[in-house]
Parts: C-alpha cells; structure tokens; sequence
C-alpha cells in the first residue's frame, strides 16, 4: 500500500463530494483505502462487508487480478487513440463480445463513460431515428415517476425522483411520465415480483391518446427501478408496455445500468423478463466499475436505419472523447473474462432464493414495513421517523458501516445489491448485521 493511501488527509475542503451532505461527512469522514474481493479496509484498518458492489457496479468484487492485468497491460501499450474517424483493435472486440452475450437482435453497441451518458445517447438515438425514417415528429420522450437515468439533462428529464430534478429549471420540454408501480398497500412483503399492478402499464395507453402516437419517440424505464429504493414491475407488465410500444412504433428503452452483467440472475434483465427492448443503456457492470465506462445497445434496424446517405458523411453526430477509451475497453474485456470464467452472469439465479430467504427473514424486526427481493438485489423499507423523514435509514447506514457492512440507503429504504461472488455465508452475516442495526436504532 502506498504511503499516499495510508494517511486520512487533514484538509478536505476542496473536494465537492457527489450525492453527499459534505458537512456531515466532513465532521466525520469515512474512508475506504483498499479492497479485496467481498471486502473494503477502512482507513483505521477495519474489514467492511461490501454489501452495495460499490455503487451497485462491482459484479465480480474488488481488485479482481484478470481486471487489474488488463488494465496495466493496456496503459504500457496503448494509452489513448482519438475515439472519432480512428479506432483501435480491442474496442472492437469489446463490442464483438457485447453484443456476443446480448440479447438477440442487439446487434450494435455505442460506448459512453457512464450511465448518465448512456442514458442521453439513447434518448437521442431514438429521437434521431425516427427523423431518419421519415418521422421527424416523434420526439416526445416518455419516463416514469420515481425513475432514475443518472444526472445529465435527458435523464433529469424523463427521470421521476423529485429532489434530483427541482432545482434545475425547467428541463428537456416534451416529456411525459408513466406512474410509478409501488403499491406498498397491495404489495408489501412480496417475495420477487408482485401480484398486483400489470394494468398501471396501460396508463402509456392514456398518454398515447393524450398525445398521439405520432409525436412519441420512445419511453424509457427501468426494468427494476434501483436508486429510488427497489420498486419492482409487477407481473405482466413489462410485457404489457412492449406490446403497447410495437403496438405505436414507440421505441422502448430498457435503462439496465443496475440490472445488466448478471444482477437478476440473467446476463440482463431482458433475459430475466423475457422482454426485449429497442435500446438497452448500461454501464457499471460492464467494466466492473473499475474504470469509467458506458454501453448503449440497439437493436439492427436502428442502426441500419442510420447508415444511409453519402458514405463519407458522419451518421450520427454524437460520441465522447473517451468512447472505448482502451483503457476502459481493457478493463471490460478483464471484467467480461472474469465474469465467463466464474459464470458470474447467472450466479445470481442459484444464490437468489437463499438471498430471498434470508431477507424476508427481517420481517417483524423493528421499524420494517416492507421487504423486496429480486435476483441479488434486496430492500428493506423503514417507517421514517415521523417529521424527519430519511434520518432513521441513515444512522442505519453509519451503525452498519460501524459495526463492519457497507449498505446503502435512499430515503428511508436499506437497498442491497451485493457483488455477485457474495457466499451463503456472507450473506449470512450482511444479513445479521442489519438486523443488529435495526434492533439498535431509534
Ligand atoms: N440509469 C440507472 C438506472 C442508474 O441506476 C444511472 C442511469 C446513471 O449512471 P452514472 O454512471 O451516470 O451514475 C444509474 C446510476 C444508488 C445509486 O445508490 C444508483 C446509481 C448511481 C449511484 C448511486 O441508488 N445509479
Ligand atoms: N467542452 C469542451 C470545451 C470540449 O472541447 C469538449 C470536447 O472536446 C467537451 C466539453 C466534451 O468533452 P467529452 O468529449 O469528454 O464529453
């Protein structure tokens, strides 16, 4: 370990943290300085249980050796090649892979470096698309209440979580939302998928009349909302609003930046679901979260429908200098070889009803009002202390970090996606600590 990494800093001021109340944590700082497959150390030399895969992206766990390789590999031989009218070998054979374990018919992929911007390249492939095709009006943009497609203005836009949209003005125009499909009242403590609520899926029904399908470009959703705190789609709906999208010629965007690489059980949840999207936005898991990278996959007639016009003339005015930067390209193929040998990407199927179990057995512990479970993904709903809503959730989250486990928490839900070479064990035990918390908080 590096002396740089041994130290806490003594000035954190100058750093503006992301997603973070920076003067609480500054008071009192938790700090990560190594890791190691399931585990983080903490700057006073404690083992922390990862029980989040970072920001949901660490699938295969930390400091795996075939990622660490790749990318020091990569960095000695080729740096940076310019991501527009030049390329370089292994982006494509990035993409060859991709697409290799895709979903039939995803046959193209479009890099980015991040969910935000995965998420703003397939808004506006679909919006594209449809002008290519002769139909230039349809460029309203469907999303969803409680949704969330990162941080840029497109995914602000047709996202759905209140706080992350209020202060930002008045946002894409053009862009309507679906209702959210949490029923806690008719759902609560359903194990996987809940009974109830396929038919919210025929609200987009509504909206098309409302709008006419004429003016619609796509609508987009997650197929398991994740940051908002784990709200999954009931049974039959997913179908439903792809019947509906073919039914107009509306495109339909799967966001699986949380659930793509292996999360449910399925390489991607258009596995798991059996329901194939136009677009499909991931990113974290594609490169382990280990260097920054994004893949927006589409189906052939979307990118046929592109490559039309003289041959010379760009198709698609759009990229980032960092698109299948090698680097990251080097980092994904360590991560997708990783994820082959270990048969990573379907793990999640034995593991979940063990996972299923041990989560529902948090019922009837204080404070808890609801529990959801899907793949390796698991949430338990807190009733928020009354006039400080999300307090409650977050001293759960700093005892855990105390007692030894990294949990997340988003409003007053405990949200748990673990890496995906998590044992019954360790299940076990991130279980047993939650629950210890529960039973020690106010
Ligand atoms: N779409 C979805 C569905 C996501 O979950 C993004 C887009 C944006 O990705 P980037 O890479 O730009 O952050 C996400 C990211 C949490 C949490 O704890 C969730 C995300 C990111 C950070 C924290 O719920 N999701
Ligand atoms: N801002 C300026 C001034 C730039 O020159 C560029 C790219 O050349 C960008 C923003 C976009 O950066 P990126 O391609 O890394 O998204």
């Amino acid at each position: 370990m590096s002396n740089r990494l041994k130290v806490t800093p003594n000035d954190l001021s100058a750093f503006w943290m992301p997603f973070t109340a920076n003067r609480q944590f500054k008071q009192a700082p938790r700090m990560f300085v190594s890791a190691k497959d399931m585990h983080y150390t903490t700057s006073d030399g404690r083992k922390v249980l990862d029980g989040t895969a970072g920001l949901w992206c660490v699938n295969a766990g930390h400091c795996r050796p075939k990622i660490t390789e790749a990318i020091q590999n990569q960095a000695a031989e080729l740096d940076y090649a310019p991501a527009f009218q030049m390329g370089h070998p292994i982006v494509f054979e990035l993409a060859n892979r991709l697409v290799d374990i895709a979903p039939k018919g995803m046959d193209h992929v479009f890099f980015t470096n991040s969910g935000s911007e995965s998420v703003d390249t397939a808004l506006k492939m679909a919006i594209a698309y449809h002008r290519v095709k002769g139909e230039g009006s349809r460029t309203r943009l469907i999303g969803r209440e409680r949704g969330y497609h990162g941080v840029n203005f497109g995914g602000i836009s047709v996202g759905g979580i209140v706080s992350n949209r209020k202060m930002f003005g008045t946002l894409l125009g053009g862009v309507d939302h679906l209702p959210h499909t949490h029923l806690p009242e008719k759902n609560a403590f359903s194990k996987g998928v809940p009974e109830h609520g396929a038919e919210l899926a025929n609200e987009l029904e509504r909206l098309v009349t409302l709008h006419d399908a004429s003016t619609i470009a796509a609508v987009i959703v997650e197929p398991v909302a994740g940051s908002t705190g784990v709200i999954l789609p009931p049974k039959g709906y997913l179908q439903k609003l792809r019947e509906i999208c073919t039914k107009h010629g509306i495109l339909l965007i799967f966001d699986e930046v949380i659930t793509g690489f292996g999360r449910l059980g399925a390489p991607f949840a258009a596995d798991y679901f059996g329901v194939t999207p136009d677009i499909m936005t991931t990113a974290k898991g594609v490169s382990n979260g280990v260097i920054p990278m994004g893949a927006v996959f589409v189906k052939k007639e979307i990118h046929d429908a592109f490559m039309t016009g003289p041959e010379h003339m760009i198709e698609f005015f759009h990229g980032y200098t960092y698109s299948g930067n090698p680097i990251a390209c080097a980092a994904a193929l360590g991560t997708l070889d990783t994820y082959k040998e270990e048969g990573l990407l379907t793990r999640g199927e034995e593991l979940a009803p063990y996972w299923e179990d041990a989560l529902h057995s948090l019922k009837g512990e204080p404070h808890v009002i609801d529990i959801r479970n899907i793949g390796l993904i698991g949430a338990i709903e807190l009733a928020p202390i009354a006039g400080s809503p999300t307090k409650r959730a977050f001293s759960a989250f700093v005892k855990a970090f105390e007692r030894g486990a990294l949990i997340r928490t988003t409003g007053d839900i405990i949200a748990l996606s673990p890496p995906l070479i998590i044992t019954k064990g360790q299940i076990n035990e991130l279980i047993d600590h939650v629950r210890e918390v529960l039973r020690s908080i106010d």
